[in-house]
């Protein structure tokens, strides 16, 4: 903590009546909130996900700039700079530190992150704006920040691995998920078929798009995309996906009592509804066909990450205690079960969506 205080002299909002304290619920960065007479935000970036957080810098200005110059409204975090004109603030010492800082947003959530009907449109709507409002700039200028971040295959053998390597010896308290996932690895082929085929384009992409990042306000344009470390480039049905897994369930994602899971469908439709009213202009047929194969496939790659991790020992996401990755895994398990009992209606509401909006152009 004494090195955000460090890092706070460092911006011109300094003064010594200010406070500040840990924010927020994410499960990467170390988030503060600093109070003065205006809030800011100050992160420290986690250098074990991100090892090069200047290009995180780079691609969050790449597309700002972009924006700058573009016809679209959208409102995205705009970063601080320090002092001496940096956005990264580098705090050296046995090991080094990076932080950097954004304008505190005022938004909807509560405590307890209920997102009401409205609020799971607009999450579709968002992420759905953000996907068309990039799409005319080149993947390609972006850099990789975690290569294979969405490469459930490549997530598949490291989940092996460490099955097998079995470096901490837990194993043995998780030998029923494990086998779940490796009985439902047919889950992601017909996606990763498509992907091998070059049958998808490959876009600007958030790629982190549960709807926590998202800071509600009233309507669309209002609304702030946040947590922008991940933008690299990617497929629109993960990012599709990803905004579905984080609101149909009616529990959060760690939560123990995932023996009474239900999904919504009012949310499932209503997210859709959103996403494809933003993105019919540049969504593909073979993408549209995908949304609802990419929703398992996005819960099984994060029941991966999760199962992962706890085999080798909690190194990646944040946990709180010691099973809290493993009951994180069996969360998603029972969700990829519930969203497979209801892949027909889910597909069916894709498809009369779809062509409901279609039709109305
Ligand atoms: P992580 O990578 O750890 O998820 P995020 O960038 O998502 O980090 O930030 C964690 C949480 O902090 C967010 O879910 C949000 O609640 C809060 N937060 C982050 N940036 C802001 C901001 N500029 N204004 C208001 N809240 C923010
Ligand atoms: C992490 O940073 P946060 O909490 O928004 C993770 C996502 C996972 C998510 C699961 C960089 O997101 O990929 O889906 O946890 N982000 C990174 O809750 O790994
Ligand atoms: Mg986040």
């Amino acid at each position: 903590m004494i090195r955000v205080l460090e890092v706070i002299k460092r911006y011109y909002f300094y003064d010594k009546n200010i406070t500040y304290e840990k924010y927020g619920n994410g499960n990467i960065n170390k988030t503060y909130l600093v109070k003065k007479d205006d809030w800011y935000i100050i992160q420290e970036i986690n250098l074990n996900v991100f090892k090069e957080p200047n290009n995180v810098i780079y691609n969050i200005n790449l597309l700002n700039e972009y924006l700058d110059n573009s016809q679209y409204c959208f409102k995205m975090i705009k970063l601080i700079k320090n002092l001496d004109g940096e956005y990264l603030t580098r705090i050296t010492g046995y090991n080094d530190t990076y932080y950097r800082c954004y304008k505190y947003i005022i938004s909807d959530i509560c405590e307890e992150r209920y997102l009401s009907d409205d609020m799971i449109y607009i999450g579709g709507k968002v992420i759905g704006k953000f996907l068309k409002t990039f799409s005319g700039l080149d993947p390609n200028k972006l850099k990789i920040i975690i290569p294979d971040f969405h490469n459930t295959p490549k997530r598949y053998e490291c989940f092996i691995d460490a099955y097998n390597n079995d470096n901490y010896f837990r194993k043995r308290l998780a030998e029923k998920e494990c086998q779940y996932l490796m009985n439902n690895h047919y889950i992601i082929e017909k996606v990763f078929k498509y992907i091998k085929e070059n049958k998808l384009p490959l876009r600007v992409c958030h790629n982190d798009t549960k709807l926590s990042n998202v800071l509600f306000n009233n309507n669309t344009n209002d609304s702030t995309l946040i947590d922008m470390d991940t933008i690299m480039p990617g497929y629109l049905i993960f990012d599709y996906a990803d905004g579905i897994r984080s609101c149909i369930s009616n529990l959060q994602e760690d939560s123990n009592d995932y023996q009474n899971l239900k999904i919504n469908i009012q949310s499932f439709s209503l997210f859709t509804k959103g996403f494809l009213e933003e993105t019919k202009d540049i969504i593909i047929s073979n993408e549209v066909e995908l949304l609802v194969e990419a929703v398992k496939v996005i819960t099984y790659e994060c029941a991966l990450r999760f199962i992962s991790d706890f085999l080798n020992n909690d190194k990646y996401f944040k946990t709180n205690y010691c099973l809290h990755n493993l009951v994180r895994t069996r969360n998603q398990i029972m969700l990829i079960e519930k969203i497979k009992e209801k892949n027909d209606v889910l597909e069916n509401i894709v498809k009369n969506i779809y062509y409901e909006i279609k039709n109305n152009q």
